[in-house]
């Protein structure tokens, strides 16, 4: 029978009102710290009229302002600091693409909690010191490398620095060195795994048993294809540069939902129109407050990622409260002819007509009027020269997406391999408007 694994049994299976009494305290402390050490954010609770003396348990969060990106441009790049530079030993930043780079901080202890929090997802995958993790990863200024690694080291397992990129090289390292887990975005496994039907591998011929994979949104038929192609079981992991990096929640072996580490963090689901808090269960922003953070601690900050809480007893054990896989961001959404659309409304099409999620969403404005085109991948399998089947598809693709979106969208059928791959997070919307 399979048994559950723990990194750390007594915090990961802790009873809830335990969970709740160390919440409350903690966040007690880092109200203080906070306003103690961070007059950008002391300043936003003396607006709002409140001070640490007001809050006595999670119950009074509500009462506390929020964090937005906003504010982090704003108090770019030192403005959030709740420690002074001699104790910061490291900095991680995003990669700013959507013009707002995020710089956070972090003391030795910051990194210490971090890294345990990977170690948590690492052993929740099956990993142990007999195991072997290539962290494919982007290492440097993005989290995803180096969070890996260090919790890998925590678990005692024999580590592979790979970093993204050189595919054949990677495929090497899992079989010569036999990796049995593997760490990257779920585009770049997908990617691995084509090159290593390319090159006539098949799951019997890599040592990989699980993938632990996040940084981005994947579907449920994405992990599938992962899954058969390698062989392996795949895992979700969910982080973001603010709160540290990877290892915010995780997936265990149940793989309905991601643990969040509530020792560390206390999660909301709020109403992104209204800042309005929602009760268990419903979908909508998820805002994180941090309990033990030194250099980068934050009160309700806004993630703009939307999902949903559960308290649900996990069969694997573990008390801390699930979140859904992410339904998307808040600024994911387009606004095209005035309608609301996320790209993860048009892969629900794709997926369900049988395509892979290999696509790119090009939005324009022509004449002044807003254009959609969907560039769809084929199978090798579906590859055709028969332009009337593929006509015929591209209208069903169409019909599709006009009855999930109440739009229309130009759809071409392109050939296998022709959508440029990802080493990172993948791009799927171009948006060549200018307004
Ligand atoms: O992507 C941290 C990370 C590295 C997570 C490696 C997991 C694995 P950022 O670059 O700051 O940090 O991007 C954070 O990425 O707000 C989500 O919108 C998205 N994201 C992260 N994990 C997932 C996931 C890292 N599992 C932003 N599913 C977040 C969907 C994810 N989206």
């Amino acid at each position: 029978m399979f048994m559950e694994k723990y990194y750390q049994p007594e915090i990961e299976t802790m009873p809830r009102e335990q969970i709740r009494k160390l919440q409350n305290e903690r966040l007690i402390k880092q109200v203080h710290h906070v306003w103690e050490n961070v007059p950008y954010y002391r300043a936003k609770m003396q607006e709002k009229g409140v001070t640490p003396d007001d809050i006595h348990s999670q119950d009074d969060l509500h009462l506390l302002p929020f964090l937005t990106k906003a504010d982090l441009r704003e108090a770019y790049p030192y403005g959030l600091m709740g420690k002074p530079l001699k104790d910061c030993v490291r900095i991680q930043s995003t990669s700013g693409t959507t013009g707002q780079r995020v710089v956070a901080f972090y003391t030795q202890n910051d990194i210490h909690i971090w890294e345990t929090m990977c170690a948590r997802a690492i052993v929740a995958a099956g990993g142990s010191n007999e195991s072997v993790v290539q962290v494919s990863y982007g290492y440097g200024l993005f989290t995803g490398g180096p969070g890996l690694n260090g919790g890998s080291h925590l678990v005692g397992s024999l580590t592979i620095p790979a970093s993204s990129g050189n595919t054949d090289r990677q495929i090497m390292f899992i079989k010569d060195l036999s990796a049995t887990i593997l760490c990257c975005t779920p585009s770049y496994a997908a990617f691995i795994g084509e090159r290593m039907k390319e090159m006539g591998m098949s799951p019997d011929d890599i040592p990989l048993k699980a993938g632990i994979f996040g940084a981005e949104a994947w579907s449920e038929s994405m992990r599938r294809d992962i899954e058969a192609t390698m062989g392996i079981k795949a895992y979700d992991i969910y982080g973001l540069t603010e709160l540290c990096g990877p290892g915010v929640s995780f997936e265990c072996s149940d793989q309905h939902g991601m643990h969040i580490n509530e020792d560390y963090f206390i999660p909301e689901i709020i109403n992104p129109e209204t800042g309005e808090v929602l009760p268990e269960g419903s979908t909508g922003e998820l805002v994180f407050t941090t309990l033990e953070k030194e250099a980068f601690p934050l009160i309700r900050y806004r993630t703009r990622d939307i999902t949903s809480l559960t308290h649900e007893p996990c069969p694997c054990g573990r008390t801390h409260v699930r979140m859904t896989k992410l339904k998307g961001r808040t600024d994911d959404m387009l606004i095209i002819r005035g309608v609301n659309v996320f790209p993860s409304q048009i892969e629900t099409v794709l997926i369900n007509q049988g395509y892979p999620a290999n696509y790119q969403i090009i939005v324009d404005r022509v004449n002044n009027t807003d254009t959609l085109d969907v560039r769809v991948e084929m199978t090798p399998e579906m590859f055709t020269d028969n332009l009337g089947v593929v006509n015929q598809r591209q209208a069903k693709l169409v019909e599709g997406l006009r009855s999930m979106l109440g739009l229309t969208a130009k759809v071409t059928l392109v050939a296998p391999k022709t959508i440029a791959r990802s080493e990172g997070k993948a791009v799927r919307v171009i948006d060549n408007r200018k307004i």
